[in-house]
């Protein structure tokens, strides 16, 4: 990692589970990639949070390593950032349980996703669902984390990693970073293809709902074309055209055109003509990732010496802090 003492440090992670969707990647995994010119980066495949809710071991494994593939195929590259498995540096758990002493049951409870995945999974609300939001902080902070690259929907998180980094500051003494979150403007939240008032989620049990990572060509045409759109013809950005205005923005991302400029483009189209290019850019830009992360998952020695050299290197950055931590709480220093 090419680190330069001014360059601010970027955290991210996704869980391995679900099926990625075209949000994961316009939202979160895009921006990860860009922002390795300027940040040191760091990269964590969050399989700690997935066992939130039930998985089964082997996908969980399986999805893993999917998901290290796609950090690698679209651009995240081990050379420049640290990419890492969670579960591999266990600071991450520890710093936890410190951090759950300064979190109140109630802002806990205040979380969106706890309330959303309580009623998903009303079976079974374990207590790792409830402190998921500081599992999260713990990986924010524990690195120095200055910006953090997410989609609209973990905002309240990260108020949450920045009261807890506040707390604990003024309780002990000035100790973690502040982290800010950075949220696309464009993109932070793509929409749902069959109801644009929802996002785009890979949990939405519509298969129709979300255009996978893996889905090939002709899906992402079928995909696109049955995508709920008003009765009217114009391919205009409007906060009345939900259908409309969440393709427009899927079709800037991926072909890297501004809003308007792709109003322009298609001035005077329907909306057959603009779905068929809308698919047409998303299937340009998934393919050569999909075709990439292939490869890699053929490469188990290659991928599993990226984790080892990530998780060395977040070794000793995350035990620096949580021993700064430990000894701030009146933790002695254990003598081994
Ligand atoms: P779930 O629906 O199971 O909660 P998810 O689709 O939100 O999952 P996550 O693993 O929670 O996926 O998210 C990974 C990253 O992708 C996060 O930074 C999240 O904010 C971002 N993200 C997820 N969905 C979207 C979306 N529709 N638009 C933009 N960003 C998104
Ligand atoms: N909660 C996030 C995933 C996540 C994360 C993080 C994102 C876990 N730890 C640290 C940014 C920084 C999610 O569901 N998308």
């Amino acid at each position: 990692m090419e680190t330069t003492e001014n360059r601010q440090t970027i955290f991210s992670g996704i869980q391995p589970t679900g099926n990625l969707t075209l949000g994961n990647y316009l939202g979160a995994l895009k921006n990860m990639s860009s922002l390795q010119s300027a940040y040191d980066c760091i990269y964590c495949v969050v399989d700690m949070h997935s066992i939130t809710v039930t998985q089964e071991p082997s996908t969980l494994r399986k999805k893993t390593y999917d998901l290290l593939a796609l950090y690698l195929a679209t651009g995240l590259d081990p050379t420049r950032s640290i990419i890492f498995v969670q579960s591999h540096v266990s600071a991450h758990a520890e710093l936890t349980w410190v951090l759950n002493c300064l979190t109140y049951m109630g802002e806990a409870s205040r979380m969106t996703q706890y309330k959303e995945k309580s009623k998903q999974h009303a079976d079974n609300i374990n207590v790792g669902l409830f402190d998921y939001p500081v599992l999260m902080a713990s990986d924010i902070l524990l690195y120095n984390t200055a910006l953090v690259p997410i989609g609209q929907d973990q905002k309240q998180h990260l108020e949450l990693a920045r009261t807890l980094a506040q707390r604990f500051n003024a309780k002990y003494s000035p100790t973690f970073i502040v982290p800010e979150p950075y949220i696309a403007k464009v993109g932070g939240k793509i929409m749902s293809l069959a109801n644009p008032t929802k996002k785009m989620s890979k949990s939405d049990v519509n298969e129709n709902a979300s255009i996978y990572l893996t889905d090939d060509a002709d899906i992402i045409v079928r995909k696109v074309k049955r995508a709920v759109t008003d009765s009217d013809s114009t391919i205009r950005h409007s906060a009345s055209k939900a259908g409309i205005s969440n393709l427009i923005v899927i079709y800037s991302l991926s072909s890297g055109k501004s809003i308007k400029e792709v109003e322009k483009q298609f001035e005077g189209s329907n909306y057959g003509i603009f779905k068929q290019a809308v698919a047409d850019s998303v299937i340009a830009k998934l393919s050569p990732i999909q075709q990439e992360q292939k490869r890699l998952l053929q490469d188990k020695t290659y991928l599993d010496s990226v984790l080892k050299e990530g998780a060395i290197k977040a070794e000793t950055l995350a035990r620096r802090t949580l021993a700064k931590v430990y000894r701030k709480v009146g933790l002695i220093p254990r003598q081994f």
